[in-house]
């Protein structure tokens, strides 16, 4: 098969449904390696080929509609199909693709989305966040803090400072840095990580660490007072930063007890440990909030960001500097030795400023926070009363529940019945598109998401849940 055969031309987009899809996989699995894939089972099953969106959904070569549930990767925050984002993209293209940022050189697009995150950014407790390093990912991001936290703590005489603290469960990105401060044990598995000085916590996961018959409030404060203890082993001297999630994503939507982050930011005040936010999936409204620290109420000194700034359709990510660490590194720093070619992409920060514009015309933010959000906080409590559900839980636009095998005690169902990956498979024939991360099901939805798009997405979880309810009493895994 001659591969430019399976190029639609322009004029053809709207009918790429009806590609050859065996066709495709058949090249996909020849030469596309994939990210978190196992590719002998992809060789068998071939992948699933997505070929179009519009709006909250998206279509496969097949010809389906599924309703994306999960905003692409946690990123579609506009939706699909905006026209505004391209034609940004396509008007940079023609102005100034590229230049780099390097070499006291700038371009236009960089310096005001710079100046429009400042902007964004809450100020809380009188520190501000006046400054940003851009790069094309969040992994790159979290690279970048790991780089920026050893070099303040150098710059300030204590070079000794150097071990992160992060938790475990926690993703933080694929990058040896990224997936270092990440707490995911099956990626720590391959490549030799963590990488020296990154060291993890216990995640703050109500259902899985509580003690029988303990408060989340009694919860959330036990959970905060790991990090102390962990600081205190370690020795406040050789402690350089705690990094977290606002609540964890790629986890499985673990949000915290209230109690937790405020005694966070008390236990990293005390020892002057910085505090990193890792709000790549949290910030551009996904929590009802332009950041989502401002939600949680806590003070962090560098937040990472990427995904929702560009609403996915192009790569950027970046982190925005605290004064605390701004001020060391711009007035005693001198050169730092550190950068991307892409940095300040000017193509990805135009399409990022048309992003942050749209959001700001549809109010995707105060809807998400006044109206969307509270009403599919609404609609996915209801689950609570399936027979599989436990804790069916919102923030803002994103939610996730346990499948659990007994609704009264929350014994969880075997791992190897795959429970979670038997109710995707109900989605993804019902056309829609949820995550299972273990037996917990979870969405991301895109902002645009109206309350009638919520019924509509309400009623397929409930089908997938009662079609697994199915299967599981059918196998006699159930009363
Ligand atoms: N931090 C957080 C909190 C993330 O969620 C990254 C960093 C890394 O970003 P990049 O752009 O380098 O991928 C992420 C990414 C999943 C999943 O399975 C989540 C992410 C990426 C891929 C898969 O939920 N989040």
């Amino acid at each position: 098969m001659n591969p430019s055969t399976l190029i639609a031309p322009p004029a053809l987009v709207r009918r790429a449904e009806q590609q050859d899809t065996k066709a495709i996989q058949a090249l996909d699995s020849a030469h596309f390696i994939h990210p978190f894939t196992d590719h002998g089972d992809l060789a068998t099953r071939g992948s699933r080929v997505i070929t179009r969106a519009d709006n909250i959904y998206i279509w496969d070569s097949e010809g389906n509609k599924i309703l994306d549930a999960m905003s692409g990767l946690w990123c579609v925050n506009a939706g699909y199909g905006r026209k505004e984002l391209a034609d940004a993209a396509y008007q940079q293209m023609m102005t100034l693709p590229f230049y780099n940022s390097f070499f006291q050189t700038t371009n236009v697009p960089a310096v005001q989305l710079a100046t429009k995150l400042a902007s964004l950014a809450p100020k809380i407790g009188g520190r501000s966040f006046e400054h940003v390093f851009f790069s094309s990912s969040g992994s790159e991001s979290n690279d970048t803090n790991v780089r920026m936290v050893r070099r303040y703590w150098d710059l300030l005489g204590q070079p000794q400072r150097k071990v992160i603290i992060s938790r475990h469960n926690a993703y933080h990105g694929s990058t040896m840095a990224g997936a270092s401060l990440g707490g995911m044990s099956g990626m720590h598995a391959q490549g030799d990580l963590p990488i020296p000085n990154i060291t993890h916590i216990e995640q703050p996961y109500f259902l899985e660490n509580a003690l029988p018959g303990e408060s989340r409030a009694d919860f959330g404060r036990r959970a905060a007072g790991w990090l102390e203890a962990k600081i205190l082993e370690i020795g406040a001297d050789k402690v350089a930063a705690f990094i977290a999630e606002p609540l964890q994503g790629a986890g499985g939507v673990i949000i915290p007890p209230e109690t937790y982050w405020p005694e966070i930011q008390r236990i990293v005040d005390q020892y002057g440990v910085l505090l990193i936010s890792d709000e790549v999936i949290c910030a551009f409204g996904r929590l009802g909030h332009w950041f989502a620290y401002e939600k949680f109420g806590y003070r962090p000194d560098l937040v990472t960001f990427a995904k929702g700034v560009t609403s996915g359709y192009i790569p950027l990510g970046g982190v925005m500097v605290g004064d605390r660490v701004a001020k060391v590194l711009i007035e005693q720093g001198g050169e730092f030795n550190h950068g991307y070619t892409y940095s300040g992409h000017p193509v990805a920060c135009a399409v990022a400023l048309a992003n942050l514009e749209l959001m700001e015309r549809e109010n995707l933010v105060g809807r998400v926070r006044d109206d969307t959000g509270p009403y599919l906080a609404e609609r996915f409590a209801e689950l609570n009363h399936h027979p599989l559900v436990a804790e069916a839980e919102t923030c803002g636009f994103v939610a996730g529940l346990v499948l659990v095998k007994n609704k009264a005690t929350k014994e969880m169902f075997d791992p190897d019945l795959g429970v979670g990956m038997i109710c995707r498979g109900h989605c993804f024939r019902n056309g829609l598109i949820m995550r299972a991360v273990g037996d917990r099901m979870i969405i991301s939805p895109p902002l645009v998401m109206t309350r009638a798009q919520i019924d509509e997405m309400m009623a397929l979880i409930r089908r997938c849940l009662d079609a697994t309810l199915d299967d599981l009493r059918t196998a006699g895994q159930l009363a």
